[in-house]
């Protein structure tokens, strides 16, 4: 093929949780154009700016193609240099093999960050390396995310995966808490193309009610936006399902024949009136009462809350809160409430359904979910001597020196432990401490089924998109990688390696002995779906309870004892008198955690590691726009340029997390140049949602003066 030879492809984006469908123009080896895909049944051509991306991340110099050891230079110092792989699997399988004979596998930690699950391979074959490393010390994104989602399902449905997903195309009314979907795209909701559904929403007669302590994009487009003072939409929400029993507006419709513990539920809210949430939450009680109204007399109904409500001290509590208003108002199962998907793939069908609490982490008691410690946990798992100290650390797609609470103490711990290695294609302020890094091909040199995301789409659709450009000449992909370490510390251990399976033929098992497969006339598999680049549409989501419910009786539960204990601990908590701020976060239409800073096209305009502050409060304190400032936790301080804005709540203070770049011993020249600050080097580790164990990232307690350098 000539080099100026036009060659289309469907790929599917899979940057964040929207999948949008792309059309990619290649010439050679080269991306000539990115665009929308029409044809796609879901996104319907949307993109977002970040669609580019896949093109700069593929050609961005920094990425790495060759693996890395890291080299002593002088004492304490160090660099890394590119070795060959076969060594690099070598050195990486002895370390493990050694490690796993000397101090047993709990001395291996694992930490896996968000793109492992937007990278179908990495999600596939996991497990033929840790199968020989069953770990304790297993760590996550989760655990910093939405984990409190996970346990509410696991409790009230049955299994960890069964997510109620928001009908946005058929509802009339939509209360959010905690989100904002026009610049994250969506979470735990797949749902290209947000901001037109929801102005269709309100075109039609629908009202959209925001919470939130910061004017979002989304908040702007609302029918209403009420500020909540950060972490206390447990309290509002309580005081909603107070409001529901007390005015007899409970009616679970066909949920009422498969419903339990109603009766408790309503004696748990009996004194949560809204004039008790009013003081705490900033929101004023006939609101709460007329939203709880308005909830219950809409025709279809969502409550919905993402990462502002899961990542704060009360998360799971808001989760369950959350799911009991959406059944006792009879939204749950019903066409443009909330309803669970019913994938080509389905996890829920295929993976266990999660358990809690099994153990916990030595150091803090921390409970275990789904075989993870919260990732909270991880520093002291690392610096606690003992039996289960973690002596190798293994991280893949992630960075949690940027993106977990105290990330200094993990910065730190990670020179401590013996060993480290990373599955990356980039040398950041996490891998830098790696002392072999795997970088896998770029996302357009591997295919694609996304396992994760059709699981929570607004639409049942399945698509398959292959690779756009071919391997490079002895590069691996992420999968191959893990089967590689796998293999060859299983013969270093004398195990048997687990069979090297690629993860479209896994697909495609699944696919044909799924929903949709070889015994139903939709006859799903790769080759069909090959046949369909843009993807085959099965239709909008359908009732599909009690069937679907996989408690063992059929049954949705709704009395949880620990969420009961955690009520009382909300009731009885201190209202805090001191003189502090809370710190909560943001996001960019076009960032994406902390790993997208180095592309130009992405970085351009106004700087964004900026600490927005409500104006009136900058001016109680005399300070002004552009000055620095020092924002001070228990964990430590930094310092941030001051901008002034009337879109925060008094009191509140908002910076996006990510930031940090350009320290020594990382490679992302762009990024460097937009370094910033990292929001998570005074997150505190002590500051959880003591319910789930995930990290209260949101809502922190802060002091602000003027910065030292300013
Ligand atoms: N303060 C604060 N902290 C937060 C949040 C917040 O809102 N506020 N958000 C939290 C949330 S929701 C999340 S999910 C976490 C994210 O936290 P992490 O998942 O730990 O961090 P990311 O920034 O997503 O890092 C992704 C890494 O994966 C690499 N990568 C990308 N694609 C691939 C691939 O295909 N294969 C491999 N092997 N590597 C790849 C990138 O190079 C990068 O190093 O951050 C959390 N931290
Ligand atoms: N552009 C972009 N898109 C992304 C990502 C990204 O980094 N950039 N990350 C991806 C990931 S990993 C995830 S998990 C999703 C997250 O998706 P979303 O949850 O939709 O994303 P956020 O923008 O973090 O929205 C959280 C909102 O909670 C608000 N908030 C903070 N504290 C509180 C509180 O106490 N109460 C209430 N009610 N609200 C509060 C914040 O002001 C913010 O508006 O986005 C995904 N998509
Ligand atoms: S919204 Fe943007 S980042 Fe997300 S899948 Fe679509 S194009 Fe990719
Ligand atoms: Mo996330």
């Amino acid at each position: 093929m000539s080099d100026t030879e036009t060659v289309t492809h469907h790929r599917v984006c899979h940057l964040c949780e929207a999948m949008c469908g792309l059309v990619i123009q290649t010439e050679g080896a080269r991306v000539v154009d990115i665009r929308g895909d029409r044809a796609d049944p879901l996104s319907r051509g949307h993109i977002c700016p970040k669609a580019v991306a896949l093109q700069d991340i593929h050609e961005d110099p920094d990425r790495l193609r060759q693996p890395l050891k890291r080299v002593r230079s002088a004492p304490g110092v160090y660099h890394h240099e590119e070795i060959e792989w076969g060594e690099a699997f070598d050195l990486a399988a002895d370390a493990l093999a050694a490690t796993i004979r000397d101090h047993g596998v709990d001395a291996v930690g694992a930490y896996f960050g968000n793109p492992a699950v937007h990278n179908y391979g990495m999600l596939t074959h996991q497990r033929n390396l840790f199968r020989h490393i069953r770990t304790r010390n297993r760590f996550s994104a989760t655990s910093v995310d939405q984990l409190p989602h996970h346990l509410v399902s696991l409790w009230c449905f049955g299994h960890m995966l069964l997510q109620p997903i928001p009908d946005v195309d058929r509802t009339h009314y939509f209360l959010m808490l905690g989100a904002n979907p026009l610049a994250s795209n969506g979470s735990l909701w797949t749902v290209p193309d947000v901001r037109r559904r929801l102005k269709d929403l309100q075109a039609r007669g629908g009202k959209l009610v925001v919470i939130d302590p910061r004017r979002t994009e989304t908040a702007e487009m609302a029918s209403e936006h009420h500020f909540i003072k950060p972490g206390t939409d447990a309290t509002f929400l309580l005081a909603m399902i107070h409001v529901l029993f007390r005015d007899e507006l409970v009616d679970l419709g066909a949920m009422a024949s498969y419903t339990d513990g109603l009766d408790e539920v309503g004696a748990a809210v009996r004194d949560l009136t809204p004039q008790w949430a009013e003081a705490r939450t900033g929101i004023a009680a006939a609101d709460i009462e007329r939203i709880a109204h308005e909830m219950a007399a809409a025709e279809a109904g969502i409550c919905y809350g993402r990462m502002g409500v899961s990542t704060q001290a009360y998360g799971a509590l808001c989760q369950w809160a959350i799911q009991v208003i959406n059944v006792v108002t009879g939204n749950l199962d019903k066409p443009g409430g909330s309803l669970f998907t019913a994938p080509a793939m389905d996890q829920v069908a295929n993976t266990g359904p999660g358990g809690f609490a099994r153990f916990t982490s030595r150091k803090r008691g921390l409970p275990e979910f789904n075989y993870e410690l919260p990732a909270a946990a991880m520093a002291d798992e690392i610096r606690t001597p003992g039996e289960g100290q973690i002596k190798l650390m293994v991280t893949g797609a992630g960075n949690p020196v940027l993106s977990t609470p105290n990330g200094q103490a993990l910065d730190a711990a990670l020179e401590e432990v013996t060993f480290m290695i990373s599955l990356d294609p980039a040398l950041n302020e996490t891998t830098r401490h790696a002392d072999l890094i795997f970088p896998p091909t770029s996302p357009l040199e591997h295919d694609h089924y996304d396992i994760a995301f059709h699981n929570l789409a607004i639409r049942n659709t399945a698509r398959y998109n292959p690779a756009v450009f071919d391997k490079p000449e002895g590069a691996f992909h992420d999968w191959e990688i893990f089967s590689e370490l796998g293999e060859r510390l299983a013969e270093r251990l004398n195990l048997a390696p687990m069979p090297r399976m690629a993860p479209d033929r896994l697909v495609d098992s699944a696919l044909r002995a799924g929903p949709y497969g070889d015994q139903t006339e939709w006859q799903l598999s790769i080759e069909k779906l090959k046949a369909h680049p843009s993807g085959v549409d099965m239709g909008p989501l359908e009732p599909s309870c009690p069937e679907r419910l996989q408690t063992p009786e059929k049954r949705i539960h709704l009395a949880i004892d620990a969420v009961f204990e955690d009520i009382d601990r909300l009731v009885n908590e201190q209202l805090e008198q001191t003189e502090t701020y809370r710190l909560i976060g943001r996001r960019h239409v076009r960032d994406n955690n902390s790993w997208m800073h180095n592309h130009h096209r992405l970085m351009k305009g106004k700087p964004r590691c900026q600490l927005l502050m409500n104006t009136a409060d900058a001016q109680r304190e005399g300070w002004q726009a552009g000055m620095l400032i020092k924002i001070q936790s228990r964990i430590g301080s930094i310092e941030a340029e001051l901008a002034c804005t009337d879109d925060v709540m008094e009191g509140v203070v908002s910076l996006p997390h990510g930031y940090g770049h350009g320290q020594p011993g990382t490679r992302a020249q762009t990024a460097s140049q937009h370094a910033g600050v990292s929001c998570n080097d005074i997150t505190d580790e002590q500051f959880i949602d003591q319910l789930s164990g995930n990290a209260a990232l949101n809502g922190l307690a802060v002091k602000l003066s003027i910065g030292a350098m300013a």
